[in-house]
């Protein structure tokens, strides 16, 4: 039974971090050890929010205690998404290692979680302990297109522009240099006027890469990326029936890509879907901002169980 240390945000209210992993991770058959690397009212970006961080002593007290326990070494699976300050990146650094130095395998997905749309969401400084520290451990990254401009640049203040096929394949290239053998750039906006974005994917050690193109739809979601990452390492490790102790195998990523594609898709249908119908709604949260404002719709995961466990692949991988 795959087991997974998920250490990411928790909030109270809605799904990011914690809130949009564990619940699919445990409907695709993975215990799942959240711990919570912030625990917030709701998302940063509602009006406001109040809750606590914890720094990276209490994340490795934490971690100590589960050693002192021998639960560690149970872990097939680690998993991070916002960490937000230093001492917790470097937390993780440790835990990773710590991880990778027990018997059983693990595979450790490292979401760089750093900002959006041109815009950090965490301290500058914190960019190169990710590029030059984190990545070094990771065997999938999964950056969006904000975060691999960021991670591929040569300068700590610089980002390197992801316009055309050709940047993508130099970025992919460049993040591998960073050490993880399999990137996935998430979303990719190579022609604004089209009605479709691209993910794109590289496996280093088969030396391929692939796209996969979907349909960009109407709105701004909130924990798409902390979903995304969820199902692709649980997907990855279904789909890699050999085990992985010797690596992730190229076909099962690839499909993994495939099915997390799909759910995002379904996830983000239903969630359009649900919020329309109760958009009339006294007691919805939309009620205390403007009813129009869809900055604040939360993520439909337990409308979507079903597209969660049973996606209908609509989106194939193309080589290039
Ligand atoms: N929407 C769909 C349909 C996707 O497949 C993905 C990721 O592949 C995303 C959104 C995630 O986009 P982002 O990482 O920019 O939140
Ligand atoms: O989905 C990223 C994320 C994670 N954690 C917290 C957030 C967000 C996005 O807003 O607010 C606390």
């Amino acid at each position: 039974m795959p087991r997974v240390l998920s250490i990411q945000s928790h909030v109270v209210h809605g799904h990011v971090g914690n809130k949009s992993a564990t619940f699919p991770l445990q409907l695709l058959g993975f215990n799942v050890d959240p711990l919570n690397t912030v625990q917030f009212s709701n998302h940063t970006g509602y009006p406001s929010f109040t809750g606590e961080r914890i720094d990276g002593d209490k994340l490795l007290a934490l971690v100590a205690g589960l050693e002192q326990n021998g639960i560690l070494p149970l872990y097939s699976h680690l998993l991070t998404g916002y960490l937000g300050r230093e001492s917790i990146l470097r937390g993780v650094i440790q835990v990773a290692a710590k991880l990778k130095s027990c018997l059983r395998p693990i595979v450790f997905l490292m979401d760089p979680v750093l900002g959006d749309n041109n815009s950090l969401y965490v301290p500058p400084e914190l960019v190169p302990i990710y590029r030059d520290e984190l990545c070094r451990l990771a065997d999938i990254i999964t950056p969006n297109a904000f975060e691999a401009e960021l991670l591929a640049a040569d300068s700590d203040t610089e980002q390197r522009p992801l316009k055309t096929l050709s940047d993508v394949v130099d970025t992919l290239a460049r993040l591998h240099r960073l050490g993880p053998p399999c990137v996935v750039i998430t979303s990719v906006d190579l022609d604004p006027a089209s009605a479709r974005l691209s993910l794109f994917a590289s496996h280093a050690p088969s030396r391929s890469m692939f796209k996969i193109d979907f349909p960009r739809l109407n709105g701004s979601f909130t924990g798409t990326g902390d979903l995304f990452a969820a199902v692709l390492i649980a997907r990855v490790s279904s789909a890699s029936l050999a085990g992985i102790s010797g690596g992730i195998d190229p076909s099962a990523f690839k499909s993994a890509c495939e099915f997390a594609v799909a759910t995002m898709h379904h996830v983000l249908t239903e969630t359009i879907e649900t919020n329309n119908l109760h958009s009339n709604s006294s007691t919805d949260v939309k009620s205390v901002s403007s009813p129009a404002d869809t900055k604040y719709r939360e993520l439909s995961l337990v409308e979507s169980k079903h597209w969660i466990e049973s996606p209908t692949l609509q989106f194939f991988a193309t080589d290039f």
